[in-house]
């Protein structure tokens, strides 16, 4: 609400400037300072008002965020650069893995748990994470859930285009390994239940 005082100020200013008005002084400078003043205690009364309506509406949204971020699990990313048609993003938080939460989450970022489709982009995906310093585990959507041996992506269902196992993997170790890792020295099939990271792939 804009506060009377100014135009009370400026009778005032009127006033004052009456005799110098009477003694030949421009009269404008009298109109000036009047405007300026009232700018002036506008202005400041307008910033009083948008601050005293908005820091309760920011505090209550700051808030939503908080209790929603808290409900719907709020996930925090690294991001890694776009490169031939995709750009990925890896979990900053370690916490139990779940194909099909996991690849949930990635859809709804318009992606996809990670899937290679060829060297480069294993290279590049491998030496990305290699940058972001990561050394916990980090899942792929590459499995072979129900077809032991047969490795395709969870979330299109199809054969995994590229597949570069690390030394002696994949080795299913005591029959339960149904998932893939990737390390900087290649692919390593994992149970599906670790405690980890996982990457997205988001085509763009
Ligand atoms: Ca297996
Ligand atoms: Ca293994």
């Amino acid at each position: 609400m804009i506060s009377f005082s100014p135009y009370k100020r400026c009778s005032m200013l009127h006033v004052r400037h009456l005799p110098y008005l009477a003694l030949g002084r421009p009269c404008y400078s009298a109109t000036i300072i009047c405007i300026r003043s009232v700018l002036i205690t506008s202005s400041t009364s307008l910033v009083s008002t948008y601050l005293a309506t908005m820091a309760p509406l920011s505090i209550l949204l700051l808030f939503a965020v908080l209790v929603i971020g808290t409900t719907q699990g709020y996930v925090a990313y690294n991001f890694i650069p776009r490169y031939r048609g995709s750009k990925y993003m890896v979990s900053k938080n370690a916490e139990p893995f779940d194909l099909a939460k996991m690849n949930g989450r990635c859809k709804g970022s318009g992606g996809y748990l990670l899937q290679l489709d060829s060297y480069r982009e294993y290279r590049y995906v491998k030496y990305e994470l290699a940058l972001l310093r990561e050394r916990r585990l980090v899942y792929t959507g590459i499995t072979d859930l129900g077809s032991e041996g047969r490795f395709y992506n969870y979330n299109d269902k199809k054969p995994a285009a590229y597949l570069r196992w690390r030394r002696r993997q994949p080795d299913n170790w005591r029959g339960y390994e149904h998932c893939v890792n990737l390390t900087y020295y290649g692919l390593n099939d994992i149970g599906c239940d670790g405690n980890a990271l996982y990457i997205c792939e988001i085509p763009v």
